[in-house]
């Protein structure tokens, strides 16, 4: 009896970079997209948009909070089914207050439980970090893409550089409620003139700063659906073509209630991950993705107030390349 023979995985020739990296991480003679903020905010900047969380800027989206009403924009972390490519969370218990009624005497018999979630950072409401989407071997302001590495995590950009967190004013564009449909169909790439249209429809202005909150229906969708089966993979989202009017309004970050903040499968005529790339690696632009926005939006619509004070606190998971966040809005 032998083994049965397993199939070698596929090879392909490989030859070494012709550039050379430097001793700070950066890809010598790399060229950003346009537009972009490689050295704007300094050489060795990691933090990229999070620099447009002024102090004075923050300190005036508190001052929008007026009722008090909180929302949290976040997905519960196990309980649901989530749309995720990735496995969903692993919630596990070392020890718990049944263990001890049923007998166990560890710990002097204290009623005390523990747990640990084990889950894709990726795989809930989060932030992309800029390890996260690299193309041309190079990531944000410049460092190489090899930096980040199954041993080592991102040497740099790590998403705790972002524990300070995010702040500032929340702007919600409800594309979905403008365009008169609960949930954009799948094939709608959502390109500047369209959030042009929902900002002035809002009456609403994008200001440098904002952290834009787009909504499209998909999430909550998603959820109502009794078979998730027939979702398929396509969702809509902002085209690539958003990135120049996104860095004209010096927008601090964009979230979406999708998994990929960019339309799946990408635009026909725009690179596959245009709007990562675009977002993460030219601006440093923060992304957040899988934003429950529904019942914001509810609200919005309600009192015709579309602004709010946006506070979410990145984990600051060292090396990481993205964190789960609950994110608040404070209206
Ligand atoms: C990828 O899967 C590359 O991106 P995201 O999880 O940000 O959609």
């Amino acid at each position: 009896m032998t083994m049965r023979d397993v199939p070698q995985p596929r090879l392909r020739p490989w030859e070494p970079p012709a550039y050379r990296v430097d001793a700070d991480g950066k890809v010598e003679g790399a060229t950003p997209g346009t537009p972009n903020n490689w050295g704007r905010w300094g050489d060795d900047d990691q933090r990229g948009t999070a620099n447009l969380f002024t102090p004075e800027r923050v300190a005036a989206a508190a001052g929008l909070v007026r009722s008090g009403k909180r929302f949290s924009l976040a997905l519960p972390i196990g309980g649901l089914a989530t749309p995720s490519h990735r496995p969903p969370p692993l919630h596990l218990f070392h020890h718990t207050t049944a263990d001890r009624i049923l007998g166990d005497r560890g710990m002097g018999g204290l009623q005390t439980s523990d747990d640990y979630v084990v889950m894709a950072l990726q795989g809930s409401t989060q932030l992309d970090g800029f390890g996260h989407v690299g193309a041309g071997d190079t990531l944000y302001n410049g460092y190489w893409a090899g930096l980040v590495s199954a041993r080592s995590g991102a040497r740099r950009l790590g998403v705790h550089h972002q524990a300070i967190g995010i702040a500032g004013r929340g702007v919600l564009l409800d594309v979905a409620r403008r365009q008169g449909v609960d949930r954009l169909a799948p094939d709608v790439a959502i390109g500047p003139e369209m959030l042009e249209a929902t900002a002035s429809a809002q009456g609403v202005e994008v200001k440098a700063g904002d952290v834009l909150l787009v909504r499209t229906g998909q999430l909550g969708w998603w959820l109502d659906l009794p078979d998730k089966g027939e979702a398929g993979i396509g969702e809509p989202g902002l085209s690539p073509r958003t990135v120049p009017w996104l860095a004209e309004h010096d927008v601090a970050m964009v979230a979406t209630d999708t998994t990929a903040v960019e339309i799946i499968p990408f635009e026909e005529g725009q690179p596959a991950l245009g709007l990562h790339i675009g977002a993460l690696r030219d601006l440093g632009l923060l992304l957040g993705e899988l934003f429950d926005l529904d019942d914001l939006a509810g609200d919005c619509a309600a009192d015709g107030v579309y602004e709010c004070f946006l506070v979410a606190t990145p984990m600051p998971v060292v090396g990481g390349v993205g964190s789960p966040l609950n994110p608040l809005a404070l209206k």
